[in-house]
């Protein structure tokens, strides 16, 4: 148990950017035995728990709002099983999710969810938080590979719920409903993953145009083709220009938006597949294609892509990341709009992102001189945008104290106290993770 200030402070903050919380004492364990102990010392206690993975997180799920313990699994690093027969990988939550991709790529085996930080989050953080990445266009998001988990409760109890069986329908889905519930009805403890072949070949382009806007339409036509590409990653001019100086890829000066198509499977298909998805981005305005050559090319590529994030907020005091999804026929009409929005409250703003599955990463960036209530008035325009042409207010990142605020221009106030009085079933003192979610009363 960590109660000194100075180590407490890495406790206090996380990627989200939105405060510094420092909780009383972080409680670093290490078994399942440990986690079941501290739940059930802190509702006897009636202590507030933030459980929390690595902190890689971006809607400040893991800052301890309401201050008492920080439950950190990062030292719950195992990988108890990979069985190769059943395609199925249990791990402790703590095993940083890159680390899984190699130990399985090099039994043969994929583990598709691929979130920018896979260097640094932890499994049980995805989990959390249902976490997506560029390959959710075609293999989804966290929630499609999680058979079973092991879980602790506030108070100590535990269960196992799930399966490690390719199908399985026995009782509720409660495995489904922990994922994506954002540390607020259980800790996990244990994670049974699913596994699939790797992908025997893959391959990548990347498209440049002179917009956005025409980036997004080649989404479009590449999908209306009924090709499915792993990625299809948009990075609008504001996003490569944060990365140009950095990172090893270097865009052209002067390219006003960039697509990444990766497309995954039997070599011999392949080919023709780029072919058609490079026609497509040509047709809708593309100046320039190019295909990596090797491995190296296409490491390069996918390192600029994942620095956009850290780039930008190394570049700004203060950077609001949003991940709204819309339906896939609105991509391009979602991007002009952001943009809009963007110049109609003059905040310089970042789109890229996930544009293959609709999940769109509006960045508003500030240097200290944007009146709070700006910034406020854009996200309004925002999310009420991605609302009216059917879109959610979070494709990836979670609620937690980002939106909870907006919680209920998405969903009606039934829904939001079904969800209230599901949490009440699992954490009746709202100790577990408390003050996430749902708008404050
Ligand atoms: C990404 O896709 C991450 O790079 C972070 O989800 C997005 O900072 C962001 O807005
Ligand atoms: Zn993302």
């Amino acid at each position: 148990m960590l109660r000194d200030e100075d180590l407490l402070e890495k406790y206090a903050r996380d990627e989200s950017g939105l405060g510094r919380f420092p909780p009383e004492a972080a409680v670093l364990c290490e078994t399942a035995g440990e986690v079941r102990e501290v739940l059930a010392w802190a509702r006897a206690e009636r202590v507030p728990v933030t459980p929390r993975g690595t902190g890689t997180g971006m809607t400040g799920g893991a800052l301890a709002v309401h201050g008492g313990i920080v439950l950190s699994t990062e030292r719950m690093t195992k990988v108890l099983e990979v069985d190769e027969d059943d395609g199925v990988a249990v791990v402790e939550p703590g095993v940083i999710t890159g680390v899984l991709q190699d130990e399985v790529e090099s039994r043969g085996l994929f583990y598709p969810p691929d979130p920018a930080s896979l260097a640094s989050c932890s499994l049980g953080g995805n989990v959390a938080e249902n976490a997506g990445g560029p390959r959710a266009m075609k293999y989804g998001v966290t929630r499609e590979y999680v058979l079973g988990l092991d879980v602790a409760l506030m108070g100590g109890e535990h269960f196992r719920c799930g399966r490690r069986t390719v199908k399985g329908v026995t009782g509720y889905d409660v495995t489904a409903l922990l994922v994506g519930s954002e540390g607020t009805l259980g800790v996990c403890t244990a994670i049974t993953l699913k596994l699939l072949p790797k992908p025997a070949g893959v391959a990548t382009l990347l498209a440049l145009f002179p917009s956005a806007v025409q980036a997004g339409e080649a989404v479009t036509a590449i999908l209306r083709r009924g090709e499915r590409p792993r990625c299809l990653e948009l990075m609008d001019r504001v996003a490569i220009d944060h990365v140009r100086p950095k990172n090893p890829f270097k865009i052209p000066e002067g390219t006003g938006a960039a697509l990444i198509v990766e497309l995954d499977g039997e070599p011999t298909g392949l080919e023709a597949s780029l072919l058609g998805c490079a026609q497509a981005c040509e047709r809708s305005g593309a100046h320039e294609v190019l295909v990596a050559e090797d491995e190296k090319h296409r490491r390069d590529l996918w390192t600029t892509r994942r620095n956009v994030s850290p780039a930008l907020k190394e570049a700004h005091r203060r950077k609001i990341a949003e991940d709204i999804a819309v339906p896939r026929g609105k991509i391009p009409a979602m991007i002009a709009r952001a943009q809009q929005i963007g110049s109609r409250h003059k905040l310089l703003t970042a789109v890229f992102g996930h544009a293959g599955d609709g999940n769109l990463h509006v960045n508003f960036l500030d240097d200290g001189d944007t009146a709070p209530d700006v910034m406020e008035a854009a996200l309004h325009d925002l999310f009420r945008a991605t609302l009216d042409v059917g879109g959610t207010l979070s494709g990836e990142h979670g609620i937690g104290i980002a939106k909870h605020r907006y919680l209920s221009w998405e969903q009606s106030a039934q829904l939001i106290d079904l969800q209230r009085r599901l949490k009440r079933a699992l954490d009746p003192d709202d100790l577990l993770n408390p003050g996430k979610i749902f708008p404050p009363r």
